[in-house]
């Protein structure tokens, strides 16, 4: 049976997925020599956010490239393969207002279209020249002709640029564009917006279209990526675009799980309904292992924000870790038990753990080696012996790795604590050939 929009009773916060449009955009992926993600990454990203409890995926439209076109149904069918586990979730095209995307998108099996024209005088000036009455007609016309041919399909429209466009201007063009579709975009293209210029921005257009939802994309030039986001959504917007760890063009935009942490801290807790947010540090981590980097310490989801290293610190960590970790980190995944140590663990992980927090010297090839090792003895552990023990165990004695040389002052200095109760009962302390202890749950 085919399920549409319609039958969609949306939540209160709906995020829209852009890690496999936006996200392709990264100069990461060419600094990583990658350059685009496989067929099978994509299908894997797709799996996870659906898992995730995320409704809406942004793709590419299929006439960017033959490969993206191939890989548009590879999606669909992972798409189609868990509708009965985790009901529909819908795939969006990014279209320019143009037929030949439209048609693509809608051959491809998209239930759904986000098409944009820029609004802003630098868009006009430099990109397509048109007035704004042009644009208003070119967009119109276009939407008219697609709700008749296909009204089954989900549309947004976004003045691309929006926060450079004057307001006058955008609800111009809005006017005649907001009865026509589900949604307006109010895209930050180039980064310059504001919490407060955000705020107000998304009260005017509530204001003066009170039927028509609102979506942002909110890009990180400033740093202001996740607290534009933040606001929009406290100011009644409720479709926000992120990406995988907020990866996109230049800095990115607004991090998926950066925006639901803020989200539970600010005990706006009815907007996460839905959400498998335990699973927010393992989603944070994959994404990490497919683009072979470690989670951004800047990202707040990130095992950074439970690492200790100055001496003072570790010592009043011991003692409580609510000292120096205010947040409830451990609902969101970072927590040994959920993610860190264990027979799935990646080497990436495995590598992360050695060098960044036991302070091991080991390249990426050791690390791999160091992994398959693991695997095979973490099945054979006895019983509370917490995996750590086995790894670092494993990478002295096996494989004669050395700890880079740790100041005395900081020997004896608990590096990490990952303990999600405060029974200190449940916590064991490893030390190991740095002098560092780590201290995790039994
Ligand atoms: C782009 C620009 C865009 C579009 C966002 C949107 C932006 O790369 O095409 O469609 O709402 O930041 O304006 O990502
Ligand atoms: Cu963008």
């Amino acid at each position: 049976m085919e399920f549409t929009f319609s039958q969609y009773q949306p939540r209160h916060l709906e995020i829209i997925d852009t890690t496999l449009r936006e996200g392709q955009q990264s100069s990461l992926l060419h600094d990583h020599h990658k350059y685009f993600f496989s067929t099978s990454d994509k299908v894997d990203i797709v799996r996870s956010l659906i898992l995730y409890g995320v409704k809406f995926i942004e793709l590419f439209a299929p006439t960017v490239s033959t490969q993206e076109a191939a890989d548009f149904s590879a999606i669909k069918q992972a798409r189609d393969e868990l509708i009965t586990q985790r009901g529909y979730t819908f795939l969006l095209s990014h279209v320019r207002c143009h037929p030949d995307d439209v048609e693509s998108a809608v051959k491809a099996g998209a239930d759904g279209l986000n098409m944009y024209i820029g609004t802003s005088d630098q868009s006009i000036a430099h990109k397509h020249g048109m007035t704004l009455n042009q644009i208003t007609r070119k967009a119109r016309d276009l939407i008219e002709q697609v709700k008749k041919s296909y009204p089954h399909l989900i549309l947004r429209f976004s003045g691309e640029d929006a926060f450079r466009t004057r307001e006058v201007d955008l609800f111009r063009v809005y006017d005649e564009i907001a009865p026509l579709v589900h949604r307006l975009g109010t895209p930050d293209t180039v980064g310059v917006a504001t919490p407060a210029f955000v705020a107000k921005r998304i009260r005017a257009l509530r204001e003066r279209y009170p039927d028509t939802d609102v979506e942002g994309h909110f890009h990180d030039d400033r740093g202001y990526a996740t607290i534009n986001a933040l606001e929009a959504v406290q100011n009644g917007m409720r479709f926000i675009q992120t990406t995988l760890l907020g990866i996109g063009e230049r800095s990115g935009i607004t991090s998926m799980t950066a925006i639901m942490f803020n989200l539970f801290v600010d005990k706006s807790y009815e907007k996460l309904d839905g959400y498998h947010i335990r699973g927010s540090y393992p989603i944070n981590v994959f994404m990490a292992d497919k683009l072979r980097k470690l989670v951004p310490s800047k990202e707040p989801v990130s095992l950074t924000n439970r690492t200790h290293a100055a001496g003072v610190h570790s010592k009043a960590v011991i003692n409580d870790a609510g000292t120096y970790e205010a947040h409830p980190l451990d609902q969101f995944g970072v927590a040994e038990t959920e993610v860190l140590l264990g027979p799935l663990s990646g080497w990436n992980v495995i590598h992360y753990f050695l060098h960044e927090i036991c302070g091991f010297d080991i390249d990426d090839a050791t690390a791999k080696a160091v992994t398959a090792t693991f695997k095979k003895k973490v099945y054979n552990m006895p019983p509370g012996t917490p995996p750590s023990q086995v790894l670092i165990s494993i990478a002295e004695k096996d494989f004669g790795l050395h700890a880079i040389n740790v100041p005395d002052e900081f020997r004896g200095a608990v590096v990490q604590t990952m303990t999600d109760t405060a029974n200190a009962a449940d916590f064991g302390e490893i030390s190991h050939s740095t002098g560092i202890i780590l201290r995790s749950k039994r």
